[in-house]
């Protein structure tokens, strides 16, 4: 048996828009953008590992503020869980695994070539942040 691992991605809003990352890496998601995190350390919580994950690869502070409901599957044994966060502290800019960023309006979240397994919680978090 398998215990399922977790991957926590960032729907992270700041001033009403919501931030997309473009991975530069593996290969095979390289250009394609996300909500980004990364894979849950021993003995962290979801809120603890996004926290950290944004720091590293963003250079941010955010505040996890709600998870948004749902788990989809990556490759075995990893889930994708997403929690939307608010930025605190810092100015985003790519540090490591993507090479581009953009803030998003709700309106425009499909402007961009969302990683399969992420598009359904950006709809949620497009609808939050729209208020709808
Ligand atoms: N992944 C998918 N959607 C996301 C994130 C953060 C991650 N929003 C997938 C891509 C990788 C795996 O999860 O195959 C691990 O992510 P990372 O640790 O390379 O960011
Ligand atoms: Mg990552």
């Amino acid at each position: 048996m398998t215990t399922v691992r977790v991957v926590v991605g960032g729907a992270v809003f700041d001033q009403g828009r919501l931030l997309a990352a473009r991975r530069s890496a593996p290969p095979e998601l390289a250009g394609r953008w996300e909500l980004p995190g990364g894979k849950l350390e021993a003995g962290e919580s979801a809120e603890q590992a996004l926290v950290r994950e944004l720091r590293e690869e963003l250079g941010v502070e955010v505040e996890p503020l709600e998870r948004i409901a749902g788990e989809w599957p990556l490759r075995p044994p990893y889930v994708l869980q997403v929690w939307t966060a608010r930025l605190v502290d810092g100015e985003a800019r790519p540090l490591q695994d993507h090479d581009e960023l953009r803030w998003l309006t709700p309106d425009r979240v499909d402007e961009v070539d969302w990683l399969d397994q992420d598009r359904p919680a950006v709809a949620a978090a497009a609808r939050l942040l729209a208020g709808t």
